[in-house]
């Protein structure tokens, strides 16, 4: 449980240069981690053989457990594309699915890909500085980076919500975010 006495739960300090959160763990995701995201399988594998960049970062503080506390995390995805497909995050629903999460963003362009788990359908929606993105409950969510900077941005969930990655590397999203005369456009995967 937090305490008021103790200032290291209550406050930190993050770097949108390095994608840190003091001295908390942060993950990396390079090309080769996201095999099976992108739909250009030939564009990927190509990509793959002339390097292995880094995509995207993800910085988390996940201390507190209790039934109303919540999580956050600071992600980064860097400018780039496979194919005419924007870097991207592999997406996930929450293991509780009517967690709901708030992306906002710090800097960049970019979007959030969002979809419902069942039937409805796909909505592409803008994330920059000073824009917040509710992520409702039961909503496949994935991110992209639409610019040429690196897109920065915290994801605050609650801390029950979990990560189901599973569900998303069994079907993927039905729709992806693509490069259309230089501006992102949302369409069916085909
Ligand atoms: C967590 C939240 C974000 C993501 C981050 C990376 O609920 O949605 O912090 O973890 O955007 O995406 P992914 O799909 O690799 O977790
Ligand atoms: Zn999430």
């Amino acid at each position: 449980m937090s305490s008021l006495h103790d200032v290291s739960q209550l406050l930190s300090k993050f770097d949108p240069r390095t994608g840190t959160i003091d001295d908390k763990p942060r993950v990396e995701r390079r090309l080769v981690d996201l095999r099976g995201c992108f739909r250009d399988t030939q564009a990927y594998e190509s990509a793959l053989a002339r390097g292995n960049p880094l995509v995207y970062t993800v910085a988390s503080v996940e201390a507190a457990h209790g039934e109303g506390d919540l999580h956050y995390g600071l992600g980064v995805i860097h400018p780039g594309t496979i194919g005419d497909e924007y870097f991207l995050t592999k997406g996930h629903m929450h293991t509780w699915r009517d967690a709901a999460e708030l992306y906002i963003g710090l800097a960049g362009e970019g979007a959030m890909l969002l979809e419902e788990e069942t039937g409805g359908g796909s909505r592409m929606v803008r994330l920059h500085a000073n824009a917040v993105v509710y992520v409702p409950g039961n909503t496949a969510h994935r991110t992209v980076n639409t610019g040429d900077e690196p897109l920065v941005y915290l994801g605050v969930y609650p801390a029950r919500a979990g990560h189901d990655y599973g569900v998303i590397a069994q079907r993927n999203f039905r729709s992806v975010v693509v490069k259309r005369d230089g501006q992102p456009a949302l369409i069916a995967r085909e």
